[in-house]
């Protein structure tokens, strides 16, 4: 099949996923069409079944706000009728289903009939989608792609909730390659970031006020109050130097590292002890999921899709947002106790693999069909 992926290519989960999903895809045969306005972070190579086509928005002194959606539209007309592509499939859902439908409408008066599957991912249901100002816009474009789906059932339920929904909405939950990360197979560069006897705490987002990275620092303090312990910060965001001031006022400098953004997230979690994902908002919280599969164990808030990822008392601990003495005291059992760490650290391995990449494409390939047909 011919697809064409449209997303936000940044280190976001949504971003990440589409271009794994699209790598993935175009190994499998498929020839795949990234539209977006910059190559994806994580697609590296682009080869006969990988293209990618950059959005340009042309700008004008006359515009207050560049009309994104309009180029891309206009792009996604130009890629269909160029290469013959089967399907769109856009994630996140503003502005990308609306400009999806508005290249549809223009394709169907050259007599073709381009089908859009829409992939919701989070805040484009949660947060913004819902605000007044866009929540007519999106309520439309879902209602008016030909299939819809959900990266978690907890997202489902929120999306049904807060729109009115008149679509099935397929839960197709996020994954990971099994065969491209092998946890610990080479020896971890453990020394570069931490001393032999300290436990390497690490979060990883883009620090947005959702994220709670205040919480974060808080849970940090606790632990390192008990053990001797470093806690990195990979991601960059509005909330870094309200985080900065927090370390510096809790005198943690020297425990705290801020590593900005990393394409290096396999080599950060390999030597990372513990994961911290205490979010107030998650549809399904990849970040956690890639730690798991590097045999790291979680502890999250019970937020959104998050109990769909992490398995209390199993993979790690959930707790209610904002908990953050239980989040250390859950944190201290594990970091203190080499057995139980063990023993989570491999079943949060064994759990990540049931998100192997191959069944969730099989999905998504049935859902094409099912757009197409
Ligand atoms: O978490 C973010 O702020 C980024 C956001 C995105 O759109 O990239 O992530 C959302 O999609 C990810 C991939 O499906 C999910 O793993 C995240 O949980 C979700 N974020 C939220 O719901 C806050």
């Amino acid at each position: 099949m011919k697809i064409a992926i449209v997303c936000y290519p940044t280190f976001g989960g949504s971003g990440v996923v589409a271009t794994e999903l699209g790598i993935a895809l175009s190994k499998r045969g498929h020839e795949i069409h990234f539209v977006t306005y910059h190559q994806p972070v994580r697609l590296e190579t682009l080869n006969a079944n990988l293209h990618f086509h950059e959005v340009h928005v042309p700008k004008y002194d006359l515009f207050k706000y560049q009309p994104y959606e309009l180029a891309l539209s206009s792009k996604l007309v130009d890629v269909v009728k160029e290469h013959d592509v089967d399907v769109l499939h856009v994630h996140y859902a503003i502005p990308h289903a609306y400009a999806a439908y508005m290249a549809q409408q223009i394709l169907k008066d050259a007599g073709i009939h381009i089908p859009i599957v829409t992939t919701l991912h989070g805040t484009d249901i949660t947060l913004v989608g819902s605000h007044p100002f866009y929540k007519s816009a999106v309520t439309f474009s879902i209602n008016h792609s030909n299939v819809v789906t959900a990266v978690s059932e907890s997202l489902k339920q929120d999306t049904l909730k807060l729109f009115d929904v008149k679509q099935d909405i397929h839960v197709v939950p996020n994954f990971i390659d099994p065969t491209k990360y092998n946890p610990r197979d080479k020896p971890c560069k453990r020394s570069l970031i931490a001393n032999e006897e300290e436990a390497i705490v690490t979060h990883i987002s883009n620090l947005r006020p959702l994220k709670r990275i205040g919480d974060v620092i808080q849970i940090f303090n606790t632990i390192a109050a008990a053990i001797p312990a470093k806690l990195l910060i990979v991601g960059e965001g509005p909330d870094k130097s309200k985080a900065i001031a927090l370390v510096k006022r809790l005198k943690l400098v020297d425990k705290v590292v801020f590593l900005g953004k990393s394409s290096e997230i396999d080599k950060i979690l390999c030597y990372t002890d513990l994961f911290l994902l205490p979010s107030e908002k998650e549809s399904f919280g990849l970040a956690a999921l890639e730690a798991m599969l590097h045999k790291v164990p979680v502890i999250s808030s019970n937020a959104g899709g998050l109990s769909e990822v992490n398995s209390h008392g199993k993979t790690g601990y959930l707790y209610p947002v904002g908990d953050v003495a239980a989040m250390a005291k859950g944190a201290l059992s594990l970091l203190t106790n080499p057995e139980l760490h063990n023993t989570f650290k491999e079943n949060a391995y064994e759990h990540a693999k049931s998100f192997d990449l191959n069944r969730v494409i099989s999905s998504y390939e049935g859902l094409y069909a099912k757009a197409v047909g």
